[in-house]
């Protein structure tokens, strides 16, 4: 019924239901101490990347400082988060993995 509003509230309202969950980007940071080839590995271990892939995310963010790993759901971000920063404390390095949520 035009008069009571509802056929304007659905035609106004109405929006192609098509979003997607929130995903979030996993960064690693850098810092002085922990070794290159470590980090390598971590790369290589955690988010399946070949050596020189694994390599070229190394280096870059050994120069930028930081760089995005990969983009998870958040319960895959979480634990590859956890799974970095727990391999790297037991071998008593310093390196950060953060995760944060894709704009
Ligand atoms: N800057 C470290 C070094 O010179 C290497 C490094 C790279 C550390 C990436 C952390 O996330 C990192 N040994």
């Amino acid at each position: 019924d035009p008069q009571d509003g509802d056929d304007t509230e659905l035609l106004t309202k109405e929006k192609p239901k098509t979003k997607r969950p929130p995903m979030y980007k996993v960064m690693l940071l850098n810092d002085d101490f922990t070794p290159m080839e470590f980090v390598v590995h971590v790369l290589e271990r955690f988010f399946g990347l070949n050596h020189a892939q694994a390599f070229e995310i190394m280096l870059t963010v050994h120069k930028k400082g930081l760089a995005v790993v990969g983009v998870f759901s958040h319960e895959i971000a979480e634990t590859k988060v956890a799974q970095v920063m727990d391999f790297a404390r037991r071998n008593q390095h310093p390196l950060q993995c953060t995760m944060e949520k894709e704009e």
